[in-house]
């Protein structure tokens, strides 16, 4: 038996009050982050990437979020998904990003952005150039190289895959052996400076390992599945955590390229990764909260006309489809779409960023929303996902007015 769709009235009659972006937890919406400070006393502007995918940006992110520093947001467009803007080029000729503005001095390098701040605001409990913290950021850069040495270059033959898949496993150790070192979940005695630092990139580890070498970080890993576990406690973490499918498919045109094994459980996580279930992925421990559902609605409600019309599917069409998608999401009725969805829903459910849309639970279950209903149309598959560019997620389709 299944239901008709609700009408946009009565989905929007089953919103409920949102956070504030400004004041409330972390989150990536928010232009002004203010703290209970004036806005008159800011003193940075971070600018970061629109879909919040530069790894550089969350550390910087994360560090003002854990001070608790008031700053404003600029967001900047990258290359891989469109046209740099003009004012930014201006600001920043090269246009790379992060970039933050400290009583109007420009600075460019994630480092030397957190020392800036760090100058003026004092460590985030230790300094990056503290002894016990050079060390741990050596190990960060070790472990990098080792990840893209394994993921970013096609190998020849099985042997030269396994090589690199033990020579990344082997510095896994010793990061798991730091951890190890201290008595908590952190890389040193209390969360720091050295625990922003590893963020950005073990979240892109944990999800380009699973999904192109079927390899678990953190399921293999109990100090380092410890460490995610205590990062997940933070509301600070949890404002700029992205899941896995957001992540597999930004970082191709991100690092040039990122190749996949032939291993059987390969692709049995790209099939989980891309069609779901999504509950359950080790991407995410922390309990779901009660209003996933409704930020999840209150998020397409927001930026519907925008959604149908960059949608490849007839508009007229496609509204029903998502009306019906939306009121399975709601109210757990399957809701029949009009044939022919299965595509225009599935390429919907292959575009939303986390944590640029919704909160990684929010994100859960409007995919699941979207493949169910889905399902009732059919088995096709939505267009491909770039690996070159993605340009099919340009903001600009989505400028507020
Ligand atoms: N070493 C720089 C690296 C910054 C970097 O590589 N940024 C990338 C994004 S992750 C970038 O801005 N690329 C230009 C673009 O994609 O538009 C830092 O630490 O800030």
């Amino acid at each position: 038996m299944t239901v008709a769709p609700l009408s946009w009235a009565e989905l929007e009659a089953l919103t409920i009050a949102q956070i504030d972006p400004v004041s409330g937890p972390t989150n990536a919406q928010a232009q002004l982050r203010l703290f209970g400070a004036a806005e008159s006393d800011i003193r940075v502007t971070l600018y970061r990437d629109n879909h919040a995918w530069c790894p550089y940006c969350q550390k910087v992110w994360l560090w003002l979020e854990e001070k608790q520093v008031p700053y404003r947001v600029k967001k900047v467009t990258m290359f891989c998904y469109g046209e740099k803007e003009r004012w930014y080029k201006d600001l920043v000729p090269s246009g790379m990003l992060p970039a933050l503005s400290l009583d109007d001095r420009m600075i460019t390098e994630s480092d030397d952005i957190l020392l800036a701040l760090e100058q003026t605001f004092g460590p985030l409990t230790q300094g990056l150039e503290d002894a016990a913290v050079l060390p741990l950021r050596r190990l960060e850069r070790l472990l990098f190289r080792a990840w893209c040495a394994w993921l970013c270059y096609p190998t020849t033959s099985s042997r030269q895959e396994e090589r690199n898949r033990s020579q990344f496993i082997a510095v896994v150790a010793k990061v798991e052996q730091a951890l190890a070192s201290t008595p908590g979940p952190y890389f040193l005695s209390e969360f720091g400076s050295a625990d922003v630092i590893f963020t950005p990139y073990v979240e892109r580890m944990n999800a380009s390992l699973f999904y192109y070498k079927g390899y678990s970080l953190r399921e293999e890993n109990p100090r380092l599945s410890d460490w995610f576990d205590a990062m997940e406690s933070r509301p600070t973490y949890r404002g700029t955590q992205s899941d896995f499918h957001t992540h597999v498919h930004d970082l191709p045109p991100q690092m040039g390229g990122c190749w996949e094994n032939d291993h059987p459980q390969t692709r049995i996580n790209q099939l989980r990764v891309d069609q779901g279930p999504w509950m359950g992925l080790p991407d995410v421990t922390y309990p779901e909260p009660e209003t996933s559902r409704a930020e999840a609605l209150h998020r397409v409600l927001k930026h519907r006309a925008s959604i149908v019309r960059v949608n490849p599917a007839d508009d007229t069409a496609f509204d029903t489809a998502l009306r019906c998608a939306l009121t399975y999401l709601m109210i757990g009725d399957l809701c029949a779409p009009p044939p022919g969805s299965d595509f225009s829903l599935r390429y919907l459910r292959d575009r939303i960023s986390v944590p640029r849309d919704m909160s990684i639970y929010a994100a859960k279950r409007l995919r699941e929303a979207l493949e169910t209903t889905a399902a009732i149309a059919g088995e096709r598959q939505g267009p491909a996902i770039p690996k070159q560019h993605r340009r099919d997620q340009n903001p600009a389709e989505f400028a507020q007015p």
